[in-house]
């Protein structure tokens, strides 16, 4: 009989973490993860997505620690004993880590240091595969397609963060022949991304109109290009790397180049609307071209210190080493993400939609 895998997921909460943790068990595997005991004021709150995906249950074991704090990330491998770690937790929204880049730091770099020193210090280097949790934001303005081989030039203390996380986990794998894998993964979406990111805002807010809400969508900067994916395609990725003999890194992306207003157009064009635009930059809207109604308005109070203009992935290694395609394409994962929030919408019955400031 073939012994049952444990796997411990770091960020287990967040979209990939909840996605991962039911691929994982669907696999067979005894799935243990990591919560902040903070995070919400009734920590069960902080449980939607695992719930959303019916997961909260004596299925998986929670661990309430913190990623910065050194002995309580090697107490808990210590305890866990995992064959696989999938280190997921992070400050993973790039404007706020222009806002708060000492705790990017941290929690990025240091959190990612105390995993990988925790297994080496355990003397477990030999025994436990880890996966980190890299991001295209790392390639920043280096000119698309980007591949494993393309400079890398952050223009965030995100995309820094993880570049040093990226270089700690190589830097490990090759001093002490860890079997460590970076993920250099593109932007990937489902209806459990936070609401901050660009995607989520974006679908509510046509969900809200939809229903009846009045208010227009508010957004940064309309020209950003980014490489969008479904994480359900992407945590198959992460899972793979890890069942290679040897260690690599490995960008995962579609290989399709869409700018914020292509998403914006084609959210619309689900409910049947058709933009007209008019106008750039900071001046730049949408009217409902039928009916004239403003729909889309830019504040430049969202735009970014700095901004990663285009991404677009080339994912050649991992489809040739790790047989990995994606197969969720960009209309398939608009509808997704906007027919998730028509259905939440129908359910909680609200139209007013208080924008956040983060995002
Ligand atoms: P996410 O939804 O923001 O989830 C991140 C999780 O990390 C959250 O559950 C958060 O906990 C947890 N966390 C933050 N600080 C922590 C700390 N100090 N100790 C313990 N846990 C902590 O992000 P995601 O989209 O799932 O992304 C997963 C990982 O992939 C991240 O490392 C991200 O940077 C990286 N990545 C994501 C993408 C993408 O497009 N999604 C692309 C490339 C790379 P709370 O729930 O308590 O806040
Ligand atoms: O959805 P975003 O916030 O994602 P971003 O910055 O690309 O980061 C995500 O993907 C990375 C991988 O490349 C991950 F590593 C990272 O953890 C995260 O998951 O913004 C996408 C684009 C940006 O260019 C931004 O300036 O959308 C633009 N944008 C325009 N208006 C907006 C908005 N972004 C947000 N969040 N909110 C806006 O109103």
């Amino acid at each position: 009989m073939v012994a049952r895998k444990t796997a411990f997921i770091t960020g287990i909460a967040g979209q990939d973490g909840a996605f991962l943790a039911r691929f994982l068990l669907e696999k067979g595997y005894a799935v243990h993860g990591l919560i902040r005991w903070d995070s919400y004021p009734d920590p069960l709150n902080g449980l939607q997505r695992l719930d959303t995906l019916g997961l909260v249950s004596e299925e998986i074991a929670l661990h309430t620690g913190d990623l910065t704090d050194a002995n309580n990330v090697t107490g808990l491998i210590r305890h866990i004993c995992p064959d696989e770690i999938y280190n997921l937790a992070a400050l993973s929204h790039v404007k706020v880590s222009f806002d708060t880049p000492a705790s990017a730091l941290d929690i990025n770099v240091k959190g990612t240091l105390n995993v990988l020193d925790a297994v080496r210090v355990l003397g477990w280097e030999r025994d436990v595969r880890i996966y980190q949790a890299s991001s295209s934001e790392m390639f920043g303005s280096s000119q698309p397609p980007q591949n494993e081989q393309t400079p890398m030039e952050p223009c965030s203390p995100y995309g820094a963060a993880k570049l040093a996380a990226y270089h700690l986990a190589k830097i490990y794998r090759d001093s002490y022949g860890m079997h460590i894998s970076n993920g250099i993964l593109f932007n990937h979406e489902s209806a459990l991304r936070g609401e901050d990111f660009v995607t989520r805002k974006i679908t509510k807010a046509v969900a809200v109109i939809e229903a009846g809400g009045a208010e227009p969508l508010t957004l940064g900067n309309l020209d950003a290009v980014r490489d969008w994916g479904h994480v359900r395609d992407y945590v198959e990725g992460m899972w793979l790397m890890l069942r290679q003999n040897v260690p690599g890194d490995y960008v995962l992306a579609t290989g399709e180049a869409r700018s914020v207003r292509d998403f914006v157009e084609q959210a619309f064009a689900h409910i049947g609307v058709k933009l007209k635009w008019s106008g750039r930059g900071a001046e730049e809207t949408a009217l409902d071209a039928k009916t004239g109604r403003l729909l889309v308005r830019v504040d430049p109070a969202l735009f970014r210190p700095k901004e990663v203009h285009a991404l677009l992935g080339d994912a050649s290694k991992a489809r040739e080493v790790l047989g990995w395609r994606p197969k969720i394409r960009f209309e398939a994962l608009v509808a997704d993400l906007l027919n998730a929030d028509r259905q939440l919408l129908r359910a909680r019955g609200e139209v007013s939609w208080p924008q956040r400031m983060a995002g």
